[in-house]
């Protein structure tokens, strides 16, 4: 009954030091050292080498390190198993820090103050009221509503968009592709938490960027990409921000991670990069989900947050 580990692109002793602390009476195995395959019950993946998972013959459940799952999918080889979610407080709460930090960024015009100072002049930029702005929130799950809530206490008029209708006080919801057109005419500043999909790849283009709204209190359209790389066409948001449909941008996933640098991003002086840190879960609280996750599995009680693969998400 072997819980193994098969991360890459991660450190995966972290996970293995807190299960070990928390559950020592469990077996756990690190890949690529992890003995004999048929002892696997459990694995806890992340971006596993397509194949691997499917040499455990006794894998009952799949574990994702984080809340998306596109790392797993794209194994054609992948069991068929049920593949269980990171839903967790800590990776909520991280994700909404940088959400507030990056709206809260653009929406007191730090870019332009850093250039200011760095020019070392003293002057005054118009400062719209949180009020005035409209942030847009693309994916409305877990971690999109808890950042849209915090948003919404700041002041800022929110609204969310995911493929069904939402009802969260003081949240405007808007549902699926016939509304998006509308969701994004009144959207100032646009927040990206959608999971990576067959049906969201490449959605931040050059067209739904061009419908953002025109008319905000802001100096112009701020996107903001928390969620994967391949939501967005880069070379899109870069002539978007030279050409003026988009104003300004913080980026921290990218089509491809490390981000190479050659990318113009790197030095865009109205782009913010940050390195896939949005949000992080500490080993301990992946470690407690799991093994509680676990615990209910063997005791006959239903997995929670589990992939619904047809959606991919
Ligand atoms: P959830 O599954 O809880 O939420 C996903 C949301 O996206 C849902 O509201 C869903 O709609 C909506 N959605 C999915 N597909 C579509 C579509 N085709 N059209 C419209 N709406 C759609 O995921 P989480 O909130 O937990 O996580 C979101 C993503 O954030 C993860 O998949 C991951 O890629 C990213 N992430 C990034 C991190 C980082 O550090 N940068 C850290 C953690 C996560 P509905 O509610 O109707 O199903
Ligand atoms: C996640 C991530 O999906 O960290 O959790 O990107």
């Amino acid at each position: 009954m072997a819980i193994i580990i098969v991360c890459t692109g991660l450190v995966p002793e972290r996970y293995d030091r807190a299960l070990r602390a928390l559950a020592p009476e469990r077996d756990i195995r690190l890949w690529p050292d992890h003995g004999a395959k048929e002892d696997a019950h459990y694995a806890l993946a992340w971006n596993p080498p397509a194949g691997e998972l499917a040499e455990y013959e006794n894998l009952r459940v799949i574990f994702s390190a984080g809340a998306g799952v596109e790392h797993l999918l794209g194994d054609p080889a992948l069991p068929d198993l049920p593949i269980v979610r990171l839903v967790d407080a800590n990776l909520t709460i991280r994700m909404g820090e940088y959400v507030v930090l990056h709206v809260l960024l653009h929406h007191r015009r730090m870019l332009e103050y850093t250039e200011l100072q760095r020019a070392k002049t003293w002057r005054l930029l118009s400062q719209p009221a949180a009020e005035e702005v409209r942030v847009g929130i693309l994916g409305l799950g877990e971690l999109g509503a808890d950042s849209a809530r915090k948003l919404s206490q700041l002041g800022f008029q929110v609204a969310g968009w995911s493929r069904s209708k939402k009802e969260i006080a003081g949240i405007e919801s808007f549902a699926g592709e016939a509304e998006l057109d509308a969701f994004l005419a009144r959207t100032d500043i646009l927040v990206a938490l959608l999971p990576l999909t067959p049906a969201t790849t490449g959605v931040l283009d050059r067209a739904l960027l061009a419908k953002l709204a025109r008319d905000g209190a802001l100096p112009g359209p701020v996107l903001i990409n928390a969620g994967r790389g391949g939501l967005q066409v880069e070379a899109d948001i870069l002539s978007a921000l030279d050409d003026g449909a988009l104003w300004a941008a913080s980026l921290d996933v990218f089509e491809s991670e490390p981000l190479p640098a050659a990318s113009p991003l790197w030095a865009h002086p109205r782009v913010v990069v940050t390195p896939h840190n949005a949000s992080i879960s500490e080993g301990p609280a992946v470690a407690a989900y799991m093994l509680e996750q676990i615990a209910a599995f063997e005791a006959g009680d239903p997995l929670t947050n589990l992939v619904d693969q047809k959606r991919s998400y």
